[in-house]
């Protein structure tokens, strides 16, 4: 008989060889003329299948939602540094670690920033799936020392300084009295379309909790998606039960954050190159410098 000479490579999600390159079997044409979006794509070769509407729409929604977040944010600023500093765009965009302090673009998301809708998921899953009590979850975490994922948002508070309760409430990025709309939106959506969001509800459960504890220990845009991805996992009836446990394993989800903030980190480097800025220098008084 014949005999497969062995390949060095194995591939699964797509092929360049026909007439048309085909995602998950799908022909570009049949992309083009059946009008799918980003979140039909990303279906196809990231889960190699066809999701229904609502799941690929909610797909497109995170990454809208997560595409920027202003300048101040750790991935922005340290993009237009690097733009300022003349690079160009792709290095901008991600840039290589430049010291043990301080990373630029694409490479600061990372579990506390942006990074951890994966770690979210897991956990959620975990403490869920095993009936842990929202209080069991968080102050088993709280004894291995690590910090919830999905839980909490950055207050940005310069070091060294003294601030008043009051200076204190209105500097918080988001808390208790201003909830992250993005949560908000995802949370809204998954309400109306999908069959079900027990796993949300859960971090829902979670977020009180650590609520009871400090004020800006609110779920975070990590945390949302982590936790509704799950919703849509178990929900849609498009995935078994091992493939669910693969995926969560093997971490898809910090991918939609990546892929994202590409987008905004890509406009912050048009940004600084249109508006010329000279090389950034960040101010003395900023800085509390010590012994
Ligand atoms: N504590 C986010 O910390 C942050 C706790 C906690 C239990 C927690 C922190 C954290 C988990 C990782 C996570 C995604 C580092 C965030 C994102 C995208 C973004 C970003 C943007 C965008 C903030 C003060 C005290 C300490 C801690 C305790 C804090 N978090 N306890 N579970 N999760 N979260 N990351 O405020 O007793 O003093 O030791 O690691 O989900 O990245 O907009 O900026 O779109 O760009 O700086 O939204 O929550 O406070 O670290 O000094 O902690 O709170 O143990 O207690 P902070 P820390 P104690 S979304």
């Amino acid at each position: 008989g014949k005999v497969r000479a062995p390949t060095h490579i194995i591939s699964t999600i797509s092929d360049d060889r026909g007439d048309e390159p085909c995602y998950a079997g799908v022909p570009m044409s049949t992309i083009v003329q059946r009008g799918f979006g980003v979140g039909d794509v990303i279906s196809l070769l990231w889960f190699k299948r066809s999701l229904p509407r609502y799941c690929t729409q909610f797909i497109e929604i995170c990454i809208m939602l997560c595409a920027d977040h202003g300048p101040c944010v750790s991935g922005a600023h340290n993009t237009i540094v690097t733009a300022r500093a003349g690079k160009d765009l792709v290095s901008s965009l991600v840039s290589g670690k430049m010291s043990d302090f301080s990373n630029t673009g694409l490479l600061t998301i990372g579990p506390r920033f942006g990074g951890a809708i994966d770690d979210a998921a897991r956990y959620f899953k975990d403490a869920y799936d095993r009936g842990l009590t929202p209080y069991e979850f968080v102050e088993s975490m709280k004894k291995k020392g690590i910090r919830v994922p999905g839980i909490g948002h950055s207050q940005e508070l310069p070091k060294g300084k003294v601030y008043s309760e009051a200076r204190l409430q209105r500097l918080r990025i988001k808390s208790r009295d201003n909830r992250d709309k993005r949560v908000e939106l995802l949370q809204k959506y998954a309400h109306t379309y999908f069959p079900s969001v027990r796993y949300m509800e859960y971090a829902v459960q979670v977020e009180a909790y650590t609520l009871s504890k400090a004020n800006n220990l609110v779920l975070n845009v990590d945390g949302a998606i982590g936790s509704l991805f799950l919703d849509l996992l178990a929900g849609s009836g498009m995935f078994s039960k091992q493939e669910i446990d693969e995926i969560v394993e093997i971490g898809y989800l910090n991918g939609l954050f990546v892929l994202a903030r590409s987008i905004g980190l890509i406009g912050h480097t048009f940004d600084q190159k249109r508006l010329k800025q000279p090389l950034y220098r960040h101010p003395w008084e900023d800085v509390l410098y010590t012994k």
